[in-house]
Parts: structure tokens; sequence; C-alpha cells
């Protein structure tokens, strides 16, 4: 090993007052990150500390992106560090004159150096919230940055974002390429520090259907499978040779598509290069989901207006051109043309402005134009050459627009016979006596007994209790006027006094009169319990999207047992617990306590209810996310759709009760 220290380029030692000014600067810009995490990486919690990943692999991906790689490694280690490997240019290590220290250095300990070095300005990546790696590795307890590149291996370690020594070199090499190890410091991320593998696949397969060619790879270390011919470790491959349309027949995978093809589109429009894919499938449902620079835009933007807008001025001219809308009595709205349809549009933007709650929305105004026309001149052309497609896309287009007028008809005549109380609200709900919406909430109970026992458990100023009866209608399956006759969907509505938009746009939802601001949905710790959320989670997440989307979903979690020895009662809601449960009042003798399974809330009384499950001081609430639309939109398409032998394989994947309740 020899220190890069006595390398001439490298020197720090003529300037080291200003060596160790530097210093003191560069500290003050990593110690604002950890001071103020939330404000670089989102937030503390789960997605943050997943954020950590994305935010190294991001630099990659640029990497790729400008030509320089092919393959990223995601390696989490035993220790519960994750590795990233890339095999590009690898980050420069030449003495950097303004800093006076290595180029490495800087970009692993200045906020914003990750692109400083190049002017072709590749790098349109960078990440949602574009910080770089020095933010990851300042809120590292450890990090170890090693680079391939003029044949010598540099590396150099950092604790919180303070180097432990000089860039070193370590050996030789004849390959280029960084390798970014990381271990997320326990006093930022206090909740946890836990990788989860599903997360960061899941994001790597998203990554790899955005960036067609790239090989990507997930292992997990802490995980020992044996596949019949050995042991080895948890690991994914993730490669794409045809992108966006390999992403939407993925998505698709278990609907019936309606024609064929798959539409793709590929071509730069005023400098702004855009990318979609699209398919039809039998389905009542939209899945439209938009990316800039590979950030998942679920609050839409520019870029989804004007795949929007030329999508419908498209079909709708050729449709009127054909002659197939004369006979018709009533219009045609943007949502009939996208009623079934699954697109993906990808478009990369120099400097995004990202806008709304989220900051992931596109503001960007000349990018509107840009997707319009791209997807306007593919459109048409494919129109043109395939006539047979066109018309029973049209088709489709027209059995959307009777549906919906069908449905108008049948939420008209709901609102008039709808059974309400005299306040207006259903007469099955009982209310809370706030009448502040931010302070309130409301329990969606299955089964009449259980609602019993919620509405005698709850607090009443705070609480409203909605007894569901059983499964409610899976929306998945059905049309949308079934949807607004059903009665508990009705009942749904008015309690929670959001109405569905307009004629225009009739998924279009006004949340401004919603009275409780968080909506908890209480069902059995059981298999039947969390088909039934499932069902209702599906409803709000095909009709009332923004509802989750502005963090009002939530799911009570009621205790599985209750480990008991004369007065001594402890509440367990994982096996873990339950084991720590029988060690503490058992002292570890299984048949020296007595252990209740709760499989429903009814085996539970008012008080126990309140303690275990409502009581906003000890219950355990988990809030309902969309990270990721896209794999939302395919889980729940499997988990409610036709196709059978996907459902099963998922539900035995990822078994929650299978284990306990057999
Ligand atoms: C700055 C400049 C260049 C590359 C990189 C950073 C870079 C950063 C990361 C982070 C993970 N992998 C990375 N690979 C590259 C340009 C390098 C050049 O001009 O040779």
């Amino acid at each position: 090993m020899s220190s890069m220290e006595n390398e001439k380029d490298l020197t720090v030692t003529n300037g080291k007052s200003d060596y160790s000014a530097d210093s003191i600067q560069v500290l003050e810009g990593l110690e604002a990150v950890r001071l103020r995490p939330a404000m670089y990486i989102g937030d503390t919690g789960i997605k943050g500390l997943h954020h950590l990943v994305y935010e190294v692999v991001d630099n990659s991906i640029d990497e790729a992106m400008a030509g320089y790689c092919t393959k990223i490694d995601v390696v989490i280690n035993e220790n519960g560090s994750v590795t990233v490997t890339d095999d590009g240019r690898g980050i420069p290590v030449d003495f950097h004159e303004k800093e006076k220290k290595s180029a490495l250095e800087v970009v692993l300990t200045v906020l914003h150096a990750g692109g400083k070095f190049d002017k072709d300005s590749y790098k349109v990546s960078g990440g949602l919230h574009g910080v770089g790696v020095s933010c990851v590795n300042g809120l590292s307890k450890q990090l170890i940055a090693e680079v391939h590149r003029d044949g010598k291996i540099y590396r150099q370690e950092y604790s919180r974002g303070k180097p432990l020594a000089n860039v070193e070199i370590i050996g030789t090499t004849d390959r280029t390429g960084t390798t970014i190890t990381f271990l997320p410091d326990e006093q930022i991320f206090t909740q946890t520090t836990e990788y989860k593998f599903e997360i960061l696949s899941s994001r790597l397969r998203e990554l790899a259907f955005l960036n067609k060619g790239i090989y990507l790879s997930m292992i997990d270390k802490r995980e020992v499978e044996d596949n019949g011919d050995g042991q080895k470790y948890l690991q994914e491959n993730f490669h794409s040779e045809d992108g966006l349309k390999e992403f939407v027949k993925f998505l698709d995978a278990n609907r019936e598509s309606l024609i064929e093809k798959t539409i793709s589109i590929s071509t730069e429009k005023n400098d702004v290069p855009v990318e979609v894919a699209m398919q039809y499938n039998t389905s009542f449902s939209e899945n439209v989901h938009s990316y800039v620079n590979n950030i998942n835009t679920i609050e839409g933007g520019t870029h989804l207006t004007g795949f929007r807008r030329a999508l419908t001025r498209t079909l709708k001219k050729y449709a009127e051109d054909s002659g197939m809308l004369s006979k018709l009595k009533f219009d045609i709205n943007g949502d009939d043309f996208r009623e079934g349809l699954t697109a993906i549009i990808s478009v990369k933007v120099n400097e995004p402005q990202f806008e709304g709650q989220t900051k992931t929305k596109l503001g960007n105004s000349e990018v509107s134009l840009a997707v319009d026309q791209a997807v306007s001149e593919a459109l048409a052309n494919y129109l043109e050459e395939n006539p047979k497609d066109a018309r029973t896309i049209v088709q489709k287009v027209i059995l959307a627009a009777q549906a919906r007028h069908a449905a108008r008809k049948a939420r008209e005549l709901v609102q008039r016979k709808t059974v309400l109380s005299g306040s207006g609200l259903p007469g099955k709900l009982s209310d809370c006596s706030e009448k502040d919406p931010s302070l309130t909430e409301v329990y969606f109970v299955e089964g009449d007994s259980a609602g019993g026992t919620a509405k005698q458990g709850r607090d009443r100023s705070f609480q409203a209790i909605l007894p569901l009866r059983g499964k409610i209608l899976n929306v998945e399956k059905a049309m949308q006027y079934k949807i607004f006759e059903n009665e508990e969907i009705k009942n749904i509505f008015t309690a929670l006094g959001v109405h569905i938009g307009t004629e225009e746009d009739s998924k279009a939802l006004n949340l401004s009169g919603l009275r409780y601001h968080k909506v908890i949905i209480m069902t059995d710790a059981d298999v039947d319990g969390s088909h039934i959320a499932t069902l209702i989670m599906t409803f709000f997440f095909r009709y009332m999207t923004d509802l989750i989307k502005e963090g009002h979903l939530y799911i009570a979690t009621p205790p599985l047992y209750l480990v008991k020895k004369g007065k001594d009662e402890r509440y367990c809601w994982t096996e873990e617990d339950r084991a720590k449960a029988i060690e503490e009042i058992g002292k570890g003798r299984e048949g020296s306590v007595h252990i209740q399974r709760y499989k429903g809330l009814g085996e539970m009384n008012a008080e126990q209810l309140w303690s275990t499950t409502m009581n906003p001081n000890t219950r355990i609430l988990r809030q309902i996310t969309i990270d990721s639309a896209a794999e939302a939109d395919r889980i729940f398409s499997m988990l409610m759709g036709d196709e059978v032998p996907p459902r099963r394989e998922f539900i035995e994947r990822h078994a929650k009760y299978a284990n306990i309740d057999i």
C-alpha cells in the first residue's frame, strides 16, 4: 500500500492552511445535511434510507447514460451496509485546483459537486433530490470509495462525511469503475437502518426498463437460499433489451391485451428525448405512468399533459375521419381514450422543475409540446398503417364513453336514493363530535359485530365508525356503473364527504369536502381480513388515488397474540414480540403462560380494541403510500384480476398469516 500523499499531483502539503480551511468549509456543507437530513433526502424513515442507495445508483446510471457504463451491481452486505459497483470511468482522482485536494474527495465531501467536472452536462439524472453521493457520505457512519482508473485502484474511507485519511493507491487493475460501500448512520436513521430487498430490487427493475441495455443486479448477503444445487445468496438480475415496451408487457402480464402490438415511440423533439410505449387491454382502468430523468412523476406534469392531449386529439381525428362516430348520440372525452390503456412516458429534461406536494410534478412548459408532437406523429402513422387495430381501439373508446354515460345515470339515481340519516350521512355511520377534519378519523370496520365493538371502544369525540358489510365489490373486475350502484361504496363516498368529479372527468376527485383526515381500514388479522383490506385499498387506489397520495389512508394493526400469566398481560404484534413476552413473563416456558391468538377483532372486547388498535398513543397505524405507482398498479391488477396462478404465487411468497393460521 502506498499513500497518495507522496505523489506530486495530489500533494496537499503545500497548501496545508488552505486544506484545513477547506475542510472546515466542507464540514459545514455536510454538517448542514446531517442537521436537516429531511431537506436533502425527503425523510429519515424507511424511504429516506432507501433513497441513499438510489442516490448512488443514479450516479452510476448517469455514467451509463453518458455511454461509459454497462453494469451496476448492488449488494446488501451481512452487516447491513450497501455496496454499489459500476464499470464506468471511475470518479476522477486527479488534483482539484480549487479545492486543493483529490477530485474523489471533492465529489464525496462537497455538496452538489457530482457533476461539476463535466461541461458537456451529460448529467440529467442525479436523483429526485439531486444531492449527489456527498450527501450519502454525510449520512453514513462509514463510507468507502474505491475507484479503478488509469490502471490503479484508489481508495478513501470516511466517517459521517469526514475523510479518515488521504486517498491511497491500494493496487493495480485492468478495468475502470467505481465502488461505493456505505453504512447508514443510526444517529440519523433512528427508525430503521434495515434495507428491504424488495424495495431496492423493484427500483432496479424499473431502472432496467427505463434504461435499456444496462445490466443491473441485486444481491442480499443477509439471505442464503438453498436452490437445490447448493446454497447461494438471494439474487435478482435485471436487463431489458426492449426497454419501455417490455415495461408495459410486464405491467400488463395479468391483463388480456386488446391488440397484439405494443406501440412504441423513441424520438427527440426540440432537444427533449421522448420515449413512450403503450398498449390497450380489456380492463377498465387507466395505467399511465410518467418519468422524468428516471424519476417516477406520480403527480404528472407537462409531459403527461402533452401525452394526453396528443392521444385524445389524434384518436378522435382518426375516428371522425373514418366515420365511426357519425351515429354517436353522446360525447367522448379524454377519460374514454385512456380506459384500458397501459402506457409509460419517459422524458429526459436538462433542468427539470419539479413542483407539487411531493415535488414529483414536472413544470417545464416546453416539454408538453415536445411530447405532444412526438406522440401525435407516431400515433397517426400507426393508425394509418394498422387499420384493423385502429378500429378495435376506437370501438373500445366508444364503449368506454357509453359506459360512462350509464355510470352517470346510475350516479344521479344514487344521489336521489341513498339512505341518509337526517344529517345527510349514511345511517350506518357513527360520527364523531369534532367537526374539524384535520383532527378527526374514520374507521372502516369489517362486519357489523366488530363495528359494534369499535363503536363502544372508540373515543367518540374524534373517531367515527363506518361498518362495511363483508367483502366489498371488487372494483378491478366491475364496470363503473356497477361500482356507483354498490351500497357500501356509496356509503364510503357520502361518509367521507367526497364526490367523484364532474361529467367531463369522472375520475377527478374533489377532496375539499373530506370530513376526516385519517381514513383507517380495520380488518381481522387473518387471510379473510387482509383480502377485505386489499379490496378496500383497490377501491381507493382506483377511485380515490389523491386521497392516498395526500397521505390520508391508513391500515390499523390489531395484535396477533395476547400472552398472559396471572395479571401480567402482553399484546404481541409479531412472532418476535411473542417470543419476547414468553421469555419475559413466562421465564421462557411456553407452558407456563396462556397464549391467545387473535384472529378476529370480535375476539377482543371494546376496551382491548381501544388500547391495542385505536388509542393513538399505543396503536400501530401503517400509512399507505404510493411509492411506485406502476408497481402498485401491477400488484393490484394481479391480486384482483382474473389470472389465478400469478396471484397464488404472490400470496405464497408474501403470506404473512399462512403459517400461524394452519
Ligand atoms: C464526476 C465526473 C465524472 C464521473 C463521475 C463523477 C462519476 C461519479 C460516480 C459515482 C458512482 N459512479 C460514478 N462514476 C462516475 C467524469 C469522469 C471523467 O471525465 O473521466
